[in-house]
């Protein structure tokens, strides 16, 4: 009988190492399962950013004045990007009342007076030479445009 006590003790202690074991075990597979969600996720995330864009975004900080257009002190620049790109345009009036379009991507800022900023974006989906411009009065006559060139 003594000896029946100490075996059933001892299955007892294996069983219940070969529990922990198993648990451990378990652990670690749902561990490496879980890792390999997350890497899943990642690798999504990533196409999904890529195949939204389809390219870069190209900011322009521009201001303008009675007539002109300006970049970094570039009077009236030529704005380039690459087709797909998504291009935003940031405008600020620093004297007058301006705006900032190009019709060939229905891209209009509102119009602005004197310290007064504002913006639009559109997706340069086209190749080619456009004129961007103030619609204000006459002030494309007078010399607010500019070019964008959009390459392939
Ligand atoms: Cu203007």
């Amino acid at each position: 009988m003594k000896y029946g006590y100490i075996s059933l003790a001892l299955m007892l202690v294996v069983f219940v190492i070969a529990m922990s074991a198993c648990t451990n075990l378990n652990g670690s597979t749902d561990q490496k399962q879980q890792s390999a969600d997350q890497d899943k996720e990642t690798n999504s995330q990533v196409m999904e950013k890529t195949s939204a864009s389809m390219g870069d975004t190209k900011t322009f900080v521009m201001t303008g004045v009675n007539f002109r257009f300006f970049m970094d002190g570039m009077e009236n620049p030529e704005l380039r990007v690459k087709k797909g790109d998504k291009v935003v345009i940031e405008f600020q009036s620093t004297d007058g009342f301006h705006d900032f379009v190009i019709d060939e991507f229905n891209a209009a800022t509102d119009r602005v007076n004197t310290g007064e900023t504002t913006s639009v974006e559109f997706i340069a989906d086209k190749t080619g030479t456009f004129e961007y411009y103030c619609s204000v009065g006459q002030h494309r006559a007078n010399g607010m445009f500019g070019t964008l060139v959009v390459e392939e």
